[in-house]
């Protein structure tokens, strides 16, 4: 037992004198400082420990048997974005499917179309995979394409509960949670939490099965947290290529921004990394909205800003995965025009905030976005993959006539202990609107 737990349990027996908020603090903390195999080792030794009592059991499921399982019912194909509480199964796939039989979507309606057209080219139904934030994004082509009363596609919904009720979670995913089964059951989806054990996993599998066969259907199975053991996935070969990671690009990106220009971040780690980089340069929080969920959209809502404030430069820091899940947006912002729109794209070739997985602009060679952005008809486009480049690119977006894309080319990764925001988006909100109105 290590010394944060023994302090921890002695707290726990004086319980009366100690004030619930500090128990919690030191929990959270001793939690920490373990790695996911040591958190998973001390759970096996708990569950033997209770053997007398199986309901204080914590099961999980094997990532490898359930992949096996979903087999067994005749599902050969996987396609979907990826999610935190997906990784490890996300991660088992990645390595272990041929490339034709998994896709890793821009975005997950575009899954559910993919599934549709391996439906009608193999009569099967296919797996699509996504966090529970990605249901508005399915809701279109469920309702007009896969539900029974219209073409009647079946396929197995596998999904992220982010938020799930009663947990601890970010501030989206507190709204979202709660409201995932009334979103699934509004679209006629029937679905259940996918069980932790795997005769509870068989037997909701079997129950999907039956129902896809019968209402030719989508059918979900909802993924609470802490579902799966690790699975890693492997390293990354083209990681070694590039010096810079997403954090160090991005504080260099920050160095070389003025007093009144704005920032609008991008969905995941790197709006962290820009809370905590402010922290610590003791500049505040008003340059900056983080844009917590809608993933995608970080670029529509700096243009939505730069339309309107001309005299400011509005910064939008963006991600691979999520310019890719809305792309269709770099013509709207090329055709719009405004002057001060600077786009910087930090492209690491993965979904680093969700585990890792990668996405099509990993590919270097066949993959261009600067040349994408230009296709649409940015007014320029630069890309840097070093610290000197990043800081004179900086210098010349600054004087280059919108709309611009710099687009740095980072290795993927992050720190370990990244926080999160700890104020809250009503503040942010506030605080950010104040800034944009002084002159
Ligand atoms: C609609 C939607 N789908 C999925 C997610 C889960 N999600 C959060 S961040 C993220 C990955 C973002 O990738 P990228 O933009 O490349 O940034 P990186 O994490 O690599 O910095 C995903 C898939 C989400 N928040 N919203």
């Amino acid at each position: 037992m290590n010394s944060l737990n023994i302090i921890y349990r002695s707290l726990l027996c004086s319980k009366n004198i100690v004030k619930p908020k500090v128990i919690r603090f030191i929990q959270t903390s001793s939690y920490l400082l373990q790695s996911v195999e040591e958190q998973v080792a001390q759970q096996k030794k708990r569950n033997e420990e209770v053997q007398d009592m199986p309901e204080l059991v914590r099961d999980f499921l094997d990532p490898a048997e359930f992949f096996r399982q979903i087999k067994s019912i005749g599902i050969d194909f996987f396609c979907g974005v990826p999610d935190s509480l997906l990784k490890d199964f996300c991660a088992y796939v990645t390595k272990n499917v041929p490339k034709e039989q998994h896709i890793i979507t821009v975005n997950e309606g575009a899954a559910v179309g993919l599934a549709a057209g391996y439906h009608l080219a193999t009569g099967k139904p296919a797996m699509v995979y996504l966090q529970n934030s990605g249901l508005g994004n399915i809701v279109n082509p469920i309702m007009s394409l896969a539900t029974p009363g219209v073409y009647s596609m079946p396929m197995l919904l596998l999904i992220g509960w982010r938020g799930e009720p009663g947990k601890r979670d970010e501030p989206q995913h507190r709204i979202q949670g709660p409201a995932t089964p009334g979103i699934l059951a509004a679209q006629g989806i029937p679905f259940q939490p996918l069980p932790d054990y795997h005769d509870g996993a068989e037997q909701a599998l079997q129950t999907a099965k039956r129902y896809m066969e019968t209402a030719h259907g989508p059918y979900a199975l909802l993924v609470k947290r802490q579902t799966f053991l690790p699975y890693k996935l492997p390293k990354i070969s083209m990681d070694d290529q590039f010096e810079l990671t997403r954090e160090g690009a991005m504080q260099y990106v920050v160095n070389g921004l003025h007093q009144r220009d704005v920032v609008v971040g991008t969905t995941g780690m790197l709006s962290r990394e820009l809370y905590e980089y402010r922290q610590s340069r003791g500049d505040g929080h008003e340059r900056d909205f983080l844009t917590v969920g809608s993933m995608g959209h970080a670029s529509s809502i700096a243009l939505g800003i730069a339309l309107q404030k001309s005299e400011r430069q509005v910064f939008c820091m963006d991600g691979d995965g999520a310019i890719l899940m809305h792309m269709g947006v770099l013509a709207t912002i090329a055709a719009s025009g405004p002057k001060n729109f600077k786009h910087i794209v930090i492209n690491n070739g993965t979904h680093d905030s969700v585990g890792g997985q990668p996405t099509v602009a990993m590919d270097h060679e066949k993959f261009s976005l600067s040349q994408i952005a230009k296709g649409c008809g940015y007014k320029e486009v630069m890309v840097a993959t070093k610290k000197e480049e990043i800081d004179k690119c900086m210098q010349i977006i600054r004087q280059t006539t919108g709309p611009v894309l710099l687009e740095i080319k980072v290795k993927t990764g992050h720190r370990k202990n990244l926080g999160r925001p700890t104020r809250s988006t009503t503040e942010n909100k506030k605080d950010f609107m104040h800034f944009l109105q002084l002159s």
